[in-house]
């Protein structure tokens, strides 16, 4: 079993979308280990984005992620990182498959409804960003 971190982005939680992402997620046989919803701070965005701190988009994703409230999840499944990869679909919406989140919910690169690990270190990294060991028992 392997275990990723997802976030359901202000602008979906915004849109009352969160129910329905979470839907699919139980649908497609995830373990919900953590979930709570939080409101970011710009400080604390930056932190949990500081591979992208180079990136032109940097201002504006950390002004995002701190607009309003998101919900925060940690998933266990059988490849739990790539199924949520595969889920969630490109992150441009206008590029991702249908079926997926991004192309439901989404409505452009920067505000395209989820958010997954990319890989096992960035997992390892960003689920005790948010969760501590007993919030995830
Ligand atoms: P992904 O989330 O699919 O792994 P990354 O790692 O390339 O995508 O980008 C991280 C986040 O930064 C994306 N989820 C997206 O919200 C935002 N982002 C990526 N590219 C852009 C861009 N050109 N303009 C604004 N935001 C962007």
């Amino acid at each position: 079993m392997e275990r990723t971190f997802a976030i359901i982005k202000p602008d979906a939680f915004a849109a009352g979308n969160a129910g329905k992402i979470l839907a699919r997620i139980y649908a497609e046989g995830f373990k919900v280990v953590g979930i709570k919803k939080l409101y970011m701070s710009k400080v604390e965005a930056e932190g949990f984005y500081y591979v992208h701190n180079e990136r032109p988009f940097f201002g504006e994703l950390t002004d995002f992620m701190s607009s309003g409230p998101c919900v925060v999840m940690t998933l266990e499944a059988e490849g739990a990182i790539l199924k949520w990869r595969d889920l969630m679909g490109a992150t441009n919406p206008a590029e991702a498959a249908e079926g997926t989140m991004r192309k439901e919910f989404g409505t452009s690169i920067g505000e395209n409804a989820t958010h997954g690990s990319d890989a096992p270190e960035t997992a390892a990294f960003e689920i005790p960003y948010f969760f501590s060991g007993l919030e995830l028992l």
